[in-house]
């Protein structure tokens, strides 16, 4: 039976609710930034760190606790305090999570407050029932051993209660920064990559597209349990080659350690401005399946709207990746991450390009002398002048027919006339030589 007018307003009362909630200080700086850009999610910033508290934006709530523990300071990377402090509020954090259809904990492990309290926010999250998503960072390898392991441990404990997490190291950071970037500015460029890709993702659900991505779909990807995920966004100025670009830019992003090969759900959305070429639309998805398992859950959303005049973005979440995170086995040498190459769009053929010719004449081109160097046969009694063989090689290669021929002969002339030189008595022999100096 047709649905009244009436009967479908009421059900469009019912709104995804999704929280967002970042457990220590640096969580918590990533969810302040996170909301002062977005307003359709909610954001929570929970703390045992008074100080770091009174920094966040007015957009999140702030949530303090473990104040009889910590007397409202940090834990001191002491990951104990933190679970226990968690625990002893349970219930307020009970209230903090309940009601929510996903929540997505952010947390960057290493210290005592998120490490120690996050298994406990994500356990009370899924205990009510709620899909949950959790985003960690690892600290940097000059922070130690002791803060990695913390790191680790916690991770084990809470990946039970996740549906997928996403890892990211902050090491990742110098593929994008300068190992001279201030410490400041280097946690600041990783906390602005990931409230951009967490942006793009709330944006994917909340608001309406040509070809929607609803909650429905969201669940579809992230239902599971403890599964890798991987979560992007990118935007590209408008051009011919924007969507080639877009999407190298979105599979491969610096900052995981791993990509999405192998996942088993994605869910990723194009939004372009009005005039979206729909040809493009088709590319693009193409290109993404064909990196994908055949039996990979694939949902794909197209967004139109003014603020993406001159630009495509491309947001994309992958559940499943093929990396093992947490094998138990002694460590083997891990193999260098392969760079996703998607398949080239087809685009008008581009005009040949003069300076490649050149290029190619100038491979030709030898060096004149450097070949007799090498080529050249030693004295007597002096030792050989041993040139590195790769330079010798490369030398080898560069000559032409005609040089290689001039070359014989010169040899020939030098080989007889050391034959000469040897059938000549021994006093002339001694001035032949000196003269040929
Ligand atoms: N990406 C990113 N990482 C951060 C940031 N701040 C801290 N970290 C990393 O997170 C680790 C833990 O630091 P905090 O989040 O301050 O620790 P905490 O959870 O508050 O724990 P305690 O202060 O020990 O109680 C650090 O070792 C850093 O590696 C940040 O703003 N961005
Ligand atoms: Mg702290």
């Amino acid at each position: 039976m047709p649905k009244k007018p009436q009967e479908i307003q009421s059900e469009r009362v019912k709104r995804t609710k999704i929280r967002v909630i970042g457990v220590g200080g640096g969580g918590g700086s990533i969810v302040s930034e996170i909301a002062s850009r977005v307003s359709q999610a909610s954001f929570v910033v929970a703390n045992t760190d008074l100080q770091a508290l009174k920094t966040v934006s007015r957009k999140a709530t702030r949530f303090q606790f473990g104040a009889s523990l910590t007397q409202g300071l940090g834990t001191g990377m002491n990951p104990e305090l933190g679970q226990i402090a968690a625990q002893q509020e349970k219930e307020k954090i009970k209230k903090l999570l309940e009601g929510q259809d996903l929540c997505i904990l952010v947390v960057c492990l290493g210290g005592g407050t998120g490490s120690g309290a996050a298994p406990i926010f994500a356990k009370i999250s899924k205990s009510l029932g709620n899909l949950t998503y959790g985003i960690f960072t690892l600290p940097f390898k000059f922070e130690g051993e002791k803060k990695m392991g913390i790191a680790k441990a916690s991770l084990e404990r809470v990946r039970p209660y996740l549906n997928a997490l996403s890892i990211i190291p902050n090491e990742r950071i110098f593929q994008i920064v300068d190992k001279a970037t201030p410490l400041q500015q280097a946690l600041s460029a990783i906390n602005r990559n990931l409230s951009e890709s967490l942006a793009g993702l709330i944006e994917t659900i909340y608001e309406p597209g040509l070809i929607n991505i609803d909650f429905a779909d969201l669940k579809t990807v992230l239902e599971g349990r403890g599964r890798l995920a991987y979560l992007n966004a990118v935007v590209v100025p408008k051009g011919e080659k924007s969507p080639q670009e877009a999407i190298e830019k979105v599979l491969n992003s610096p900052l995981y350690p791993y990509t999405i090969r192998g996942a088993k759900g994605v869910l990723f959305n194009i939004a372009g401005e009005k005039e979206i070429n729909l040809n493009e639309v088709n590319q693009i998805s193409r290109n993404i399946s064909s990196l994908l398992n055949k039996e990979a859950k694939i949902i794909f959303g197209v967004s139109q709207g003014r603020k993406y005049q001159d630009k495509i973005k491309i947001t994309l979440l992958a559940t499943g990746c093929g990396m093992k995170v947490f094998s138990e086995k002694p460590k083997r040498k891990r193999k260098a991450k392969k760079k996703v190459v998607p398949e080239p769009i087809p685009m008008p053929k581009p005009k040949p390009r003069p300076k490649q010719k050149l290029k190619k004449k100038k491979m030709k081109k030898v060096t004149p002398q450097k070949p007799k160097e090498v080529e050249k046969i030693p004295e007597e009694g002096l030792e050989r002048p041993t040139p590195p063989e790769k330079k010798a090689v490369e030398i080898r290669i560069r000559k032409n027919g005609l040089q290689i021929k001039r070359e014989a002969e010169e040899e020939e002339k030098e080989m007889l006339e050391k034959e000469k030189f040897w059938e000549s008595p021994a006093f002339l022999r001694k001035r032949r030589f000196f003269r040929a100096q």
